[in-house]
């Protein structure tokens, strides 16, 4: 679903005034906080028949507020506005650029996993940009795998030693202004637990402390962040869209693994079509259902035996393939 902005515009008969729509911009059991959009905060719960009607309620959402009474109590989320993307892992919504993070070292880099967030990202329209983290561990396996995404088509940055004292040349520098120049907005940071995600939002945005949930009941880092929020990094000219005068880059909280058999990320039918290298040989498979594994004159695998696409994507693919099938089966 895209935004369509006559969806978002207030009622005539509802106060129309904007101090009552905002985003919510993080959560913490059950309760959100809201950036309205005359830049005031506060802390919301959701109404309470939303449990019986089956709105859901997301960080990234916009949302109409009723403001507290004279007797006190919190503000209530009256209305979830209509969602444009909306994401599962991380949990959040109205996400329009996804920076995908993967460490050359510490946690061990798994393609596969990087390559299911790139998956999940294209199938949803969001634009995906990869983020290699801490090439000062590896440097060379770092550019190694810049390099492999980089043929693929998509935009990437290195960064080394973000949050270390001097920190050297990394391309922290570069990609915030990158994200100046590329106005989104809503911007989130996607990756497993560990990586450098909110070390590296701290580096961009230093008036952002990341925040910290208590000691890892997984065993996990004590540094590990525990909710998806949303921080303010620039104002927009142009709010005829009713997404609000924001820009936001989200922290969010990292995982183990990404199962695709658990959540309703995609069907297998669906797949090819969320690896853009292989967009420009699925036309030329000589079967229209190819499944591009072990297929006669397919020309993915052709592509990949010449070189053209990466053995390593591919190998992603099948696990993928495997996995969805195993969820659906024939
Ligand atoms: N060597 C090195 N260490 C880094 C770099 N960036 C972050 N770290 C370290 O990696 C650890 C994890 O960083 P975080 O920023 O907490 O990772 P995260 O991705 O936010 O983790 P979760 O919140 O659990 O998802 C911290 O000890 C950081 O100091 C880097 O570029 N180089
Ligand atoms: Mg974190
Ligand atoms: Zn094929």
């Amino acid at each position: 679903m895209k935004f369509n902005s006559s969806d978002i515009r207030p009622d005539k008969n509802i106060n129309a005034e904007s101090s009552l729509i905002g985003t919510a911009v993080t959560s913490v059991e059950g309760s959100y906080t809201v950036l309205l959009d005359n830049s005031e905060r506060t802390e919301a719960v959701p109404r309470g028949v939303f449990r019986h009607d089956g709105t859901t309620l997301l960080v990234g959402d916009r949302v109409k507020i009723e403001p507290a009474g004279e007797s006190g109590g919190k503000a209530v989320i009256v209305e979830v506005l209509p969602r444009g993307t909306e994401l599962i892992r991380p949990p959040v919504s109205n996400v329009d650029r996804l920076l995908i993070m993967t460490a050359a070292a510490r946690p061990r880099p798994l393609q596969l996993t990087a390559d299911k967030l790139l998956s999940i990202a294209e199938h949803n329209g969001i634009e995906p940009v990869i983020i290699i983290s801490k090439a000062d561990l590896a440097p060379k396996r770092a550019e190694e795998m810049a390099e492999l995404y980089r043929k693929v088509g998509y935009t990437v940055f290195v960064t080394s030693g973000v949050g270390s004292a001097g920190a050297g040349a990394d391309g922290a520098a570069e990609l915030k202004k990158w994200l100046t120049e590329n106005p989104k907005v809503i911007t989130a940071f996607a990756g497993v637990s560990g990586v450098g995600k909110s070390t590296l939002l701290h580096a961009l945005f230093p008036q952002y402390e990341p925040r910290r949930g208590a000691v890892g009941r997984q065993g996990r880092g004590r540094h590990t962040t525990r909710e998806v929020t949303l921080h303010k990094i620039g104002k927009r000219k142009d709010i005829s869209d009713g997404r609000g005068p924001y820009e936001f880059l989200a922290d969010t909280p990292g995982f183990s693994l990404i199962d695709l058999r658990r959540f309703d990320f995609f069907e297998l039918s669906d797949l090819p079509y969320t690896f853009r290298d292989f967009l420009p040989y699925l036309p030329e498979c000589r079967y229209t259902d190819c499944r591009h594994l072990r297929d006669e004159d397919c020309a993915v695998l052709a592509a990949v035996a010449e070189g053209k696409i990466a053995a390593s994507r591919h190998e992603s693919y099948k696990a993928m393939y495997e996995e969805l099938e195993s969820k659906n089966p024939y």
